[in-house]
This record gives C-alpha cells, sequence and structure tokens, in this order.
C-alpha cells in the first residue's frame, strides 16, 4: 500500500496545514536512501517539521532519543484524523441471532427465521444521532453467515427470508436512514464465516469474502469504516482459513478511499478489551501492526506485544522498534450483557453512569467509543436503550456544553517543565478536567500536572501520562480562580490545541444493572 507518503512542511513552518493542503513532495518509494536519512536527521535535530504519515520505518543509526523524538512526528492520515473526531460511533449487531437468541450462529439456522416484525432503521439513527453518534457500524454478516443484504454469493440472506417477501434489504435501509439525518455509516463483515461451504479452503473463500466486501462497497454509496474482526472460533479441530488481508484492503482502499480499516485492519487498533476500558496511558503511535502476515506475527512476537498489552507505545517498547505506526485505539463495548438483543438482558442495560464511566475511559483516554446497541425482533431499538441513550446524551451535552474557563482555546506551544494558567470564571465548582493535543502534529506528551488557585495556593487537583487527541479527568469539586496546567514531560514541544474544566454532576451508581 502507498501509504508511507512523507510530508515535508518545510524548514521552521509554524503552522501545520490540513493533510489534504499539505504538498505530497515525495513518495518514500521514490525518495532515496540519502534523502530520506536526510529528512530524518533533521527532524531529529528539530530544523524542520518533517510529519510521517501513518508509518515511519527506523534506519538502525538511529540512537533511542531519536526514536522517540522521531515518534512524535508520526501523525494520522486525514481518514484517521476524521474518524478520531466523530469521538461517538455506534455498533449495531442485528442478524439471525436476534431471533435465535444466541450470539455466535453456527451457520445452520434457516434464513425463514429473520422476520422483524416492523423494521425501523430511522429509529435507530435517530435515537443515536440526538445521543451525539456520530457513524452506525452495522453487522452486514456476522460468524454465522447470514447476509443482510440480497448478496449473489451465497442463498443465505434476507433474500430467503420472508421479511419485506424476500424483497428486502437491511444495508440499504440502514444506509439511507444514515443519508437522511446526515449519520455516517460503516460495515461489518465478519471474516470467520460458520455457513459457507468454502471456508477454510483459502483461495475459493477469499474470491467470495471479496466479491462480498465488493458488493457493499460499490452498491451503498459512501462508507467511513470497515471492521474485520479478528475473532474465528474454529478450534484446535477446525478450519484454517488463511485470509488475503492485502487483496481486502485493496478493495477498501480503491472502493472506499475515506474508509478506515479497523481491528484486522491497519488503520483503527481495537483497544484489547470489550469492557469499555481505554488505557490511563494511551500513545496512538506504536510499533504494533494487526497480525496479517507471518513478519508481522514475528515482529508483534519480538517485542512482546499484542492489542491486549499494556503498554504499546513507551519509551522502552519504541527503542525495540523496527518501524512505528499511527495506529489509534476504539473502545468498543455493548449497552448490554450480549452483542445481540435478547429480551432476558431488558433488565440489565448499562445504567447512565456506566455509561458515562465509560465515556471518560474511551473518549477521555484518547480513543473512539465504538457503543453497540442491538435492535430487538421487531428491527426497533428497545425503549430502554433508547431512553439510556438519551439521559446520556444531554448528560454529556450539559456537562460539555458549560464551560467553567473563559480562556482555554489558545494554541500553546508547550516544552517540557512549562507551564500556563488559564481563568475560571467567577464562583464556578469545577471537577472534570479536558486536555487536547493538536495530533496532526503528532502526539507528544508523556506527563502532565494541573493545579488550581485555592485561597492564593496553588493544589494539586489532578495529574496523568499522555493526553492525545483528547484527555478528560475528573477530581474532587473545587472552586479555583484559576487553574495552572504543566507539561512535565514531552516528546519534543507539545501542541495544546485546549484546556477545558467543567462540572460533572454526581451519578446513582447503585443500580441494578450490571
Ligand atoms: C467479537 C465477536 O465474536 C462478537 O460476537 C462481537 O461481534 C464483537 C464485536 O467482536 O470478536
Amino acid at each position: 500500500m502507498s501509504i508511507e507518503v512523507l510530508q515535508f512542511c518545510g524548514i521552521g513552518h509554524p503552522d501545520y496545514p490540513s493533510n489534504s493542503d499539505l504538498p505530497i513532495i515525495m513518495r518514500k518509494r521514490i525518495v532515496s536512501g540519502i534523502v530520506f536519512l536526510l529528512l530524518l536527521l533533521s527532524a531529529c535535530n528539530q530544523r524542520a517539521n518533517t510529519y510521517f504519515e501513518k508509518k515511519l520505518t527506523y534506519p538502525n543509526i538511529l540512537t533511542s532519543d531519536q526514536k522517540i523524538k522521531l515518534a512524535a512526528y508520526v501523525v494520522p492520515t486525514k481518514q484517521q484524523y476524521e474518524w478520531q473526531q466523530m469521538e461517538l460511533t455506534a455498533f449495531i449487531h442485528f442478524g439471525i441471532n436476534t431471533f435465535t437468541g444466541r450470539e455466535w450462529g453456527d451457520g445452520t439456522e434457516n434464513p425463514a427465521l429473520f422476520n422483524p416484525t416492523n423494521f425501523d432503521a430511522e429509529q435507530w439513527v435517530t435515537s443515536l444521532q440526538k445521543a451525539g453518534f456520530n457513524m452506525i457500524i452495522l453487522t452486514a454478516k456476522h460468524h454465522d453467515g447470514f447476509c443482510l443484504w440480497p448478496t449473489k454469493t451465497t442463498s443465505h440472506s434476507v433474500a430467503h427470508s420472508p421479511w419485506r417477501k424476500g424483497q428486502g434489504d437491511v444495508v440499504r435501509e440502514v444506509k439511507e436512514a444514515c443519508e437522511k439525518y446526515n449519520m455516517k455509516f460503516g460495515i461489518y463483515l465478519s471474516p470467520w464465516d460458520r455457513n459457507a461451504e468454502s471456508y477454510g479452503n483459502s483461495p475459493r473463500y477469499n474470491a467470495l469474502y471479496a466479491e462480498q466486501l465488493t458488493e457493499l462497497l460499490s452498491n451503498y454509496g459512501e462508507v467511513h469504516e470497515v471492521w474485520f474482526d479478528g475473532a474465528n472460533g474454529e478450534g484446535p479441530n477446525g478450519k484454517v482459513q488463511e485470509y488475503d488481508w492485502p487483496r481486502f484492503y485493496h478493495i477498501i482502499d480503491s472502493l472506499q478511499p475515506k474508509a478506515v480499516k479497523a481491528v484486522m485492519g491497519d488503520d483503527v487498533r481495537w483497544v484489547g478489551n470489550e469492557d469499555g476500558l481505554g488505557r490511563e496511558t494511551e500513545w496512538s503511535v506504536t510499533p504494533l501492526q494487526p497480525n496479517i502476515n507471518e513478519a508481522i506475527i514475528l515482529e508483534n512476537k519480538r517485542l512482546g506485544i499484542d492489542p491486549m498489552a499494556e503498554d504499546l507505545g513507551s519509551r522502552s517498547i519504541i527503542e525495540l522498534a523496527y518501524s512505528i505506526h499511527w495506529y489509534p485505539s476504539e473502545v468498543d463495548v455493548s449497552i448490554r450483557p450480549g452483542w445481540f438483543y435478547h429480551p432476558e438482558e431488558d433488565q440489565q442495560v448499562k445504567s447512565l453512569a456506566q455509561l458515562v464511566e465509560i465515556y471518560f475511559k474511551s473518549v477521555g483516554m484518547n480513543s473512539v467509543l465504538l457503543l453497540n446497541v442491538p435492535p430487538d425482533t421487531r428491527g426497533q431499538l428497545h425503549e430502554i436503550d433508547v431512553e439510556r441513550l438519551k439521559e446520556f446524551g444531554s448528560y454529556i451535552n450539559n456537562l460539555f456544553g458549560n464551560k467553567k474557563l473563559l480562556d482555554g482555546e489558545i494554541l500553546w506551544r508547550a516544552r517540557s517543565g512549562e507551564s500556563r494558567e488559564y481563568n475560571v470564571k467567577a464562583n464556578e465548582i469545577i471537577n472534570t478536567i479536558m486536555l487536547r493535543e493538536e495530533i496532526r502534529k503528532g502526539q507528544r506528551v508523556a506527563r502532565f500536572m494541573v493545579e488550581g488557585l485555592l485561597d492564593d495556593q496553588w493544589v494539586k487537583l489532578t495529574e496523568g501520562t499522555t493526553i492525545g487527541y483528547k484527555r478528560l479527568i475528573r477530581f474532587e469539586d473545587a472552586a479555583p480562580s484559576k487553574i495552572r496546567v504543566t507539561i512535565l514531560e514531552t516528546r519534543d514541544i507539545a501542541n495544546i490545541s485546549e484546556v477545558g474544566a467543567y462540572y460533572a454532576p454526581a451519578l446513582e451508581t447503585n443500580n441494578t444493572v450490571q
């Protein structure tokens, strides 16, 4: 893939234009080794603002300090940056499992079981949109192989169900509802397929999967994310399928250039759990890559990293790396215990307090939240879930719509050890801080502290490690007249684009939900 684009912004350029404005002077493959090295070294010496989009391969002459410094110049692609800005995205698990009560179908289900009684995609989209969500990712096919669109590749689809007399197309109705309400749209197409007879016969199944992907990415307008699930529960005696990832990536890049590729894709990284928990220290720049070929598998092993590792971007990991990548984290979690709708879980919808906690641990920890809300057998989001989304949306809106700082939106270029003071509006109580870096200039901050001026004394309110696109931290209620942010450690001059302070009302946590 031609992702190794080197962008050279000119010596001492103080501002970083948007990626699309940047002159792409050279593609790495035509940059001679010497020029490339000179650029790297000038970046190390800070004589030029040289940014590396998505990937940087280290020449082996670099010192550890130079490697860390260059990590501060790896930046997102335009697609990755736009994805990060969405902050809140929604997963929709809907399919044959909705009607069988299972989480993983085995592929033998009769398509006649799929029969939503009052399907309403607009209800999904409007409920999610009012709650602040900006994209819906639909399970067009889950592990059971049942396709929610009338595909030419198999009879195991909606076309052989009684729903809309076999004339229905869930993908189309959802996409049209998204278009109507200006919601972005993404596709989950399970690589593991327990229905396809060809699964395990690698070339034949790859051809089928490529065709399914092509149908989905050709016939439904714009797609902004393709989610390649890594799950495969075949077990030791199961079928072994070798996926043709380069082919699948190529289909996406050519048919939907705006889409990011997630999980087994190399644009968006699985956070490593399904509980809604981000990392305290979350570097978007990491040597980790998805395990899509032997070389990568060996390299991840050599470094001792996988998506679940606690540390994916510290100095000690980067020192050992041969290449590093802008590979930001996505937190996927379901509003219910299961991914699919089960009536017996109606009383286990996550509470507002739990959802807010998840928000702080995902969006507030330099990640994008992908919250699953599964429609029921009517083909609608359940009333309890809709109500919870509403509460969540208004809580978040009220919290962050009510800024307590007078002057938080000034770009601040901070060196290690530097501080900056911000004025709090008169007589306001705060308990939440927001810090943001301009990630189009790289992620750099490794440690920070926030103090409040209380009775003429600076008192520590909170501290943390990484910031990235957005960092949110809650602390005890306080009414300082000013706050002071100190960047204790940074990989290069940090570009702090915004500082915010807010008041987050306390929430009941003793709910009956899990
Ligand atoms: C997992 C799958 O096995 C679950 O069923 C669900 O789709 C989740 C989002 O990913 O790997």
